[in-house]
């Protein structure tokens, strides 16, 4: 695959902010398009082996983030990602700090006996960027390559502030989206013959299947749109995977409803702004390293 930014090189800068939405496996309703926090992770449990592909030696395990000693920032939403320098951004996502601190979990967040960073950002001023001057606080940690074995990886982090990389590189520049994740507009044409149905939609990763953005929307006019703050990982191509539920039973039915898939394109955005993406209606049932639409749709996040 194409010209993924080695984050950690000089010159790559990056910065960020955001709002996540996870998958909400099996959602039923519910029409936004981006919740921080909204919780429903998707366990992997129950998806291994039901796609080809990487899962008989499984390159990631889960890891699980515990944030202690953030009472200073209650109340105030985080973002975190996390990244390896050979695979990209392998997770992100928001968390609300709740008795001064949040847990949550990662899938496949961790590339295994990899050295892979957790850096994290309250955006004070809520603009998207990171500048300490603004009352912006990061937070960084270097996880050590590891193998967890069968088991997921459990990483603590606290408020350090530390705003460097394990190699000296500014994780807080106001130039450059904070940890490469960018927003993110997608829209639909092509769409009219599904008018009025539901529409379903995530964006991922093919590097571990991490979800960036998800949501749902109602075709009208043959189209429908969808903003995802922080739901691009610059410079890759992120895979864009949709399905009309014809038959509007909530979940996605091969054969019955239409799905689609499509991926972004990679290529290097110089100012900071939304990335505008289409998807149209391809009929396409896979993905290009041969998951199924309709498999992930459904809340498995199959690794390639
Ligand atoms: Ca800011
Ligand atoms: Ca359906």
């Amino acid at each position: 695959m194409g010209s993924r930014c080695n984050e950690l090189a000089d010159g790559c800068v990056i910065l960020l902010m955001a709002f996540f939405v996870w998958v909400c496996a099996g959602c039923q309703g519910g029409g936004s398009t981006n919740h921080p926090d909204s919780g429903a992770e998707v366990g992997a449990t129950g998806c291994e082996g039901v796609d080809a592909g990487g899962i008989a030696s499984p390159a990631f395990a889960d890891m699980n983030v515990a944030a202690s000693g953030f009472a200073a920032h209650e109340g105030r939403t985080v973002l975190v990602v996390t990244r390896s320098n050979g695979s990209g951004v392998l997770g992100a996502r928001s968390a609300t700090v709740t008795g001064g601190a949040f847990a949550f979990r990662f899938p496949k967040g961790y590339q295994r006996s990899a050295d892979q960073e957790l850096l994290w950002l309250i955006d004070a001023d809520g603009d998207g960027l990171c500048n300490t001057d603004a009352g912006d606080h990061t937070g960084y940690l270097l996880v050590n390559a590891v193998d967890p074995g069968s088991d997921a990886l459990d990483v603590s982090i606290t408020d350090n502030h530390v705003r460097t990389t394990s190699r000296n590189v500014d994780i807080c520049n106001p130039a450059a989206p904070f940890g490469e994740m960018m927003d993110i507009n997608i829209t639909g044409t092509g769409f009219q013959a599904h008018d009025g149905q539901r529409v379903h939609l995530l964006t991922r990763t093919a590097s571990n299947g991490a979800i960036f953005g998800s949501g749902e929307a109602v075709v009208t006019g043959g189209g429908f749109a969808f903003h995802f703050p922080k739901g691009y990982v610059r410079f890759t191509y992120q895979e864009m995977l949709v399905f009309v539920d014809v038959d509007g039973d909530g979940v996605c039915v091969p054969g019955t409803d239409h799905t689609s898939y499509s991926a972004t394109s990679a290529f290097n955005p110089v100012q900071i702004a939304p990335v505008d993406e289409q998807v149209t209606d391809n009929h396409t049932s896979q993905t290009a390293r041969h998951a199924d639409v309709c498999v992930v749709m459904n809340g498995c996040q199959v690794a390639p």
